[in-house]
């Protein structure tokens, strides 16, 4: 797919042609000063009274479809118009100029339906950015002989096309693309790499609005490097809305930062659809989460009624020398309304400011939906939610083999409801094609805003439906899993294409003679595994950053009756105290429910068994697990026999703890039934004991008629708030300092809070303090 068109000027790595690598140059100017990109090229043709004849000159003179909207041509039927363009640009101080091929990709240009008319539109795409790559390259020539103390270098410009692959673009389908993954990376291949045979020093992956799109972009380009053996210095510009979405895709800077860093870039930034001051604020987030160089070129302003940019050179310059002043940026220029006056006054604002200096971040594991994602060092566990996987659910099998699509997705959103900060999705089942309805079910939660805020994890066994998966998400993702099962070459290989993809990955304890049960095997295969995965790749490993990195040592069913079994729980959680230490900064995760197989049918046993299992094993450094979000219960709240029953199972206290467990939890299920029974007798208490209760289970259900016979009870509103209210809410914080809480839970309980505030509300006289942010 990748491969040139027989006869097509391509060559091999060893003689490419490929300019010399002006890395280290561009980075010595960079920690010198602000270096100066280009303005707008549409302006500038626009002044030149260009206009459809001229593009189309004589060779596109009967083409059927309109062309005045592909100003790339001009590269190769006016190539004198863009001459003069970058020479203004260059003599009003540009370092960089951009090469005038933002639309000439095969995908690009699919709206101007050349191949219709018969012609090979892929050599003319190539036509176009080898021209557009060497007008740009002549001007610069041309200003570093005159003056060879500044150097001037050419940036191949790769816009994003018109094409969307993160969101549909269809009214009756929501699962519908414009374009798949490959096809984009086909086509920003053939752009990447004839502008690097054609000697650009730089490529800038520009005005993106569809982050999915960018990583096709980035992966394609990744290949030409390889291919050629050469690389340049590559640059990206994001497109954001005034909200701080990326334009199309809706994903906040920081996520789409995140969804990206997997790439060495030169440098990341913004331009377009905004003017300085509205980009302003997302500018600072974007310096302050990205640890490289900065670029910035905005537009002339919103546009006004005319479609025109009202800012002129003298009020813009200012704006952007602010940017400066604040040290968020190492590359300045213009995009829309933007002119070579507009590049000549930032130039002057600009010449004895400091350049940004990187931002310092320090190394965790970062994954995105639309919205961040971090695990930081305080967080103490990470709940994915497991109950989209028809292997682990009856109800979203079925769903998914009705096709049942819509009632799917409510099953993805009580995860996140239920406080899931990630979703597991399998599809792992005979008879469905897992491929196909992978994609279908990620690009139908794409569509939701609530669910698309949180990054997946794609699960499956098979490594074709994960990179499916792969190529449909544009946040970073998690890879459910990869391991040493099919040796290490084939591991080396899926690791990289992981990485390729901006994924981290889930290592499962699991090598070429099976799964590791025991605690020794489990450190020595994820100690094997660390080792292939973080050494570089010149030394025959995977590069791979070690915070990308997830262990699973395997959850195995406990209280099996088979003795063989009895220490699993054990092994698991010794194996994760020494796979932190032995693997640093890798994490560790695992699948809960296994561990309580034996009990299947008798939830309360089952999610007893979870709770304690979970305490443990956070405290020997467990960092995340799949679970069903919403049904863990809290350490405390287990019923204290039935604690210690399950503990000496988990810990293999006694010879007899299986047998004990069993005989319990049979008196358990006689009064339950298959369904737990809810437990109703916290309601006979008095209400200061139900308040605390359902603060602490997060139950929202009575509270507003506990909370009004409080207030009968007390002599003013104030008093419940301070007496039940707080003591519930001291008991969570003091839960959750101890490890016996998780945030989501938190998270519950804060909302049964403020539940209860809100009704007080209209019997308070002062405002009060706002509990929702909690
Ligand atoms: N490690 C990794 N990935 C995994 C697992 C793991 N993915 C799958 C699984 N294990 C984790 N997910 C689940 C999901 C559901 C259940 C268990 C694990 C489960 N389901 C109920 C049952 O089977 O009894 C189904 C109940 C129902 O049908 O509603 O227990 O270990 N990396």
């Amino acid at each position: 797919m990748l491969q040139h068109a027989p006869g097509t000027p391509t060559v091999d790595a060893a003689d490419a042609p490929v300019a010399r690598d002006r890395t280290a140059e561009l980075e010595t100017l960079l920690g010198e000063r602000i270096l100066l990109l280009d303005g707008a090229m549409g302006v500038q043709i626009q002044k030149l009274g260009i206009g459809e004849a001229d593009v189309r000159g004589e060779r596109f003179a009967d083409h059927h479809k309109d062309l005045k909207n592909f100003g790339d041509l001009l590269c190769v039927t006016k190539p004198d118009a863009i001459l003069g363009i970058h020479r203004a640009y260059l003599e009003a101080g540009s370092d960089i100029i951009e090469t005038n091929s933002f639309g000439a990709s095969p995908v690009g240009m699919l709206d101007f339906e050349f191949a219709e008319a018969g012609i090979d539109a892929s050599a003319l795409g190539r036509e176009i950015n080898t021209a557009a790559v060497r007008l740009a390259k002549q001007a610069c020539e041309e200003f570093t002989d005159r003056d060879p103390s500044k150097p001037r270098f050419v940036a191949g410009s790769i816009g994003p096309t018109s094409k969307q692959m993160a969101i549909s673009t269809s009214v009756e389908d929501p699962s519908h693309r414009d374009v798949v993954f490959m096809e984009m990376v086909a086509s920003y291949y053939e752009q990447a790499r004839s502008m690097v045979e054609a000697g650009a020093d730089l490529l800038l992956a520009e005005t993106v609005i569809d982050t999915l799109n960018l990583k096709a972009c980035l992966f394609a380009i990744e290949r030409v490097f390889n291919d050629l053996g050469a690389r340049v210095p590559v640059m990206v510009s994001g497109t954001f809305d005034q909200g701080g979405g990326t334009f199309v895709s809706g994903q906040s800077v920081e996520a789409f930062w995140n969804a990206i860093s997997h790439f060495p870039l030169f440098s990341v930034g913004m331009n377009c659809a905004l003017g300085p001051d509205v980009m302003r604020p997302h500018l600072e987030e974007l310096q302050r989460v990205a640890d490289l160089p900065i670029s910035c070129y905005p537009n002339a302003g919103l546009p006004n009624e005319m479609g025109q940019f009202d800012l002129g050179p003298g009020q813009m310059a200012p704006m952007v020398a602010e940017f400066a002043e604040q040290g968020w940026v190492n590359i300045l220029g213009g995009c829309c309304g933007t002119t070579p006056d507009h590049i000549a006054a930032f130039a002057h604002a600009v010449k004895d400011l400091r350049p940004h200096t990187n931002s310092v971040v320090a190394p965790t594991l970062r994954l995105s939906g639309t919205q961040p994602m971090e695990l930081r060092p305080d967080a103490n566990f990470l709940m994915i939610g497991e109950r989209t996987n028809v292997t682990g659910s009856r109800k979203f099998a079925r769903l998914i083999k009705e096709e049942q699509y819509e009632e799917a997705i409510e099953i993805a959103r009580g995860q996140v409801e239920g406080g899931a900060n990630v979703i597991d999705v399998n599809m792992d089942e005979g008879l469905l094609d897992s491929e196909a309805v992978m994609v279908k079910y990620l690009r139908l939660i794409a569509g939701e805003s609530d669910i698309a805020a949180v990054p997946v994890m794609i699960d499956s066994s098979k490594w074709d439906v994960i990179e499916a998966g792969l190529q449909v998400v544009q946040g970073k993702a998690i890879v459910n899993s990869i391991s040493l099962k099919d040796g290490e070459e084939e591991f080396l290989r899926r690791a990289g294409l992981c990485r390729s993809y901006g994924a981290a990955v889930v290592v499962m304890a699991f090598d070429e003679e099976g799964q590791a049960a025991d605690e020794e095997n489990k450190v020595r295969i994820c100690k094997r595994a660390f080792d292939l995965l973080t050494l570089p790749k010149d030394e025959g490993g995977a590069g791979f950053p070690s915070e990308d990195i997830i262990f699973d040592p395997n959850i195995l069913t406990v209280a099996t009756g088979i003795e063989e079994h009895n220490n699993y729980a054990l092994d698991f959680i010794n194996a994760t105290r020494r796979i932190k230490e032995e693997c640093p900064g890798a994490r560790i995760s695992g699948g809960v429910s296994n561990i309580s197989f034996s009990f299947r049918g008798n939830d309360v046993v089952r999610e007893a068994m979870h709770s304690a299992f979970l305490y443990h094993a956070i405290g020997a450094g467990m960092d995340m697990g799949i679970v069903n979000a919403g049904q863990l219960v809290v350490y405390d709240e287990i019923e204290p026999r039935l604690k210690e029953l399950v503990e000496d199972v988990l810990l293999n206290r006694r010879d007899d703890s299986t047998e004990r467990l069993v005989d319990f939890a049979e008196t358990i299920k006689n009064k339950g039934g298959k369904k737990a029974v809810v437990d109703d007798s916290w309601r006979q208490e008095p209400v200061e004991s139900r308040l605390k209760h359902a603060l602490i289970k997060g139950i929202v259900k009575h509270i507003e008629e506990d909370t009004e016979e409080a207030r009968q009870k007390y002599p003013k509103c104030l008093n419940v708030i301070e007496g039940p209210l707080m003591d519930g809410m001291s008991t969570v914080g003091d839960l959750f300092g101890a490890g016996k809480m998780f945030l989501p839970q938190v998270v519950k309980s804060a909302r049964a809070m403020k539940k209860a505030v809100a009704y007080l509300e209209p019997w308070l006289e002062r405002p009060l303090p706002d509990f929702s942010s909690s």
